[in-house]
C-alpha cells in the first residue's frame, strides 16, 4: 500500500486552451456530451447559443454544484475567448472540463 499516487500535473490544465481549435481531448464520453449539450440547450433561454452570466449560474445549479453570483461571473471572464460576455458551447465545454478536472483532482486527495 506504499505506492505513490499518480499525480496530474498541473500543465494539463493548459493544455486544454492551447488545443482549443483541435478536437480537444475531452474526459467526457458520448453519453455526457449529449448531456451537456441538452443541458446548454435547456439554459440557453432566449436561444441566441450562448448562456451569459444568469443563464449559466442556473445550469451550474441544476448540475448541483454550490456557485456563487461571483464565481460565474469570474468563469466567464477566464473562459470568454471572444469577449461577447456570454459563452457559447465550446466556450462552455472548455469551462465544464475544466470542472471536470478540478473535480477529479479534489476526489483523489
Ligand atoms: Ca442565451
Ligand atoms: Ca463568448
Amino acid at each position: 500500500m506504499s505506492a505513490p499516487h499518480h499525480i496530474t500535473k498541473p500543465l494539463l490544465h493548459f493544455q486544454v486552451f492551447k488545443m482549443s481549435s483541435a478536437p480537444a481531448k475531452s474526459p467526457f464520453n458520448e453519453k455526457e456530451l449529449d448531456e451537456l449539450k441538452k443541458l446548454f440547450k435547456k439554459h440557453d433561454k432566449n436561444s441566441d447559443g450562448r448562456v451569459d452570466k444568469a443563464e449559466l449560474f442556473t445550469l451550474i445549479k441544476s448540475t448541483g454544484e454550490d456557485v456563487t453570483a461571483d464565481m460565474v461571473a469570474k468563469a466567464i471572464a477566464e473562459f470568454d475567448t471572444n469577449g461577447d460576455k456570454a459563452l457559447d458551447f465550446k466556450e462552455f465545454m472548455s469551462l465544464m472540463i475544466q470542472l471536470r478536472l478540478m473535480d477529479k483532482e479534489q476526489n483523489q486527495s
